[in-house]
């Protein structure tokens, strides 16, 4: 690999465990429209396949048949549910911020002190990364980021590797420049699509996937005082996530 020059972290389930926001902003959003319809955590880990909001709405309906309303045009009926779902969770996000998992604050300010560039690749929309960023990190979170490459940006989802692709452009830098973070075998399989090396945290929906193709798998990046468990990889004598670590995996 070349010389580490940018991280590039998936947002949702990576950062935080916003996928219990999304849910809950799912449901919100079809009780407000007097829909019938209410997704249990485990139907929702199941939908999870489906990555994209908007894509993951055909699928319930196409596949599981809900009771629908009289609708004239579907594609704007899943475009205005979606769009009412998106300002529901950016309310979920600003009333109750959720926190980041563990290590995630720790080494992104570790990396913006290294003078590593940092991005963002992901299918949510951009507004919902914004306001993760700024309730959950710090009010000027956002400008830490280089690159934000999400959602509709590119026409095909994860586990297509098009955003990653498009974030690189975006960077100007060539895959083995950089590290991507994932927490899913859809988001695992866009960013190596890529040819980006690519570490792994498994979290609350994904921790029985399969990530053979990850650079290194860890529960989480961990703190000093609270270290990782590795699920895959090698990792030395070190005990968290931190700017030496990802060099060191980055020249191996
Ligand atoms: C995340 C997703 C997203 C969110 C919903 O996948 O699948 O679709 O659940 O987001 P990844 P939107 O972490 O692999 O990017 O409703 O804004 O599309
Ligand atoms: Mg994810």
């Amino acid at each position: 690999m070349a010389e580490l020059r940018a991280l590039i972290f998936d947002v949702d389930g990576t950062l935080a465990e916003t996928e219990f926001g999304h849910l809950r902003a799912f449901n919100l959003t079809f009780s407000d429209h007097g829909l019938a319809w209410e997704w249990s955590d485990e139907l929702y880990g199941k939908l999870l396949e489906i990555t994209g909001g908007k894509e993951r709405l055909r699928h319930y309906i196409n596949h599981y048949q809900p009771p629908m309303p009289d609708v004239a045009d579907f594609d704007e009926f899943i475009a205005q549910l979606h769009r009412d779902k998106t300002d529901c969770y950016r309310r979920v996000l600003t009333e109750k911020p959720l926190p980041l998992r563990s290590g995630v604050a720790r080494l992104l300010r570790e990396a913006r002190a290294a003078n590593l560039i940092l991005a963002v690749a992901t299918t949510t929309h951009a507004e919902n990364v914004h306001a993760l960023l700024q309730h959950s990190l710090a009010p000027d979170a956002v400008e830490w980021f280089s690159v934000i490459a999400a959602g509709d940006v590119v026409p095909t989802k994860k586990p297509a590797p098009d955003i990653y692709h498009y974030a690189l452009e975006k960077l100007g830098l060539d895959a083995n420049q950089c590290i991507a973070f994932e927490d899913s075998r859809n988001g695992l399989l866009s960013a190596i699509g890529a040819g980006i090396p690519t570490l792994v945290t498994p979290g609350y929906y994904t921790q029985q996937q399969n990530f053979a193709e990850g650079l290194l798998v860890v529960d989480h990046l961990g703190e000093p005082d609270a270290g990782f468990k590795v699920l895959q990889g090698e990792v030395g004598e070190a005990r968290y996530v931190d700017v030496a670590l990802l060099r060191k995996l980055a020249s191996a």
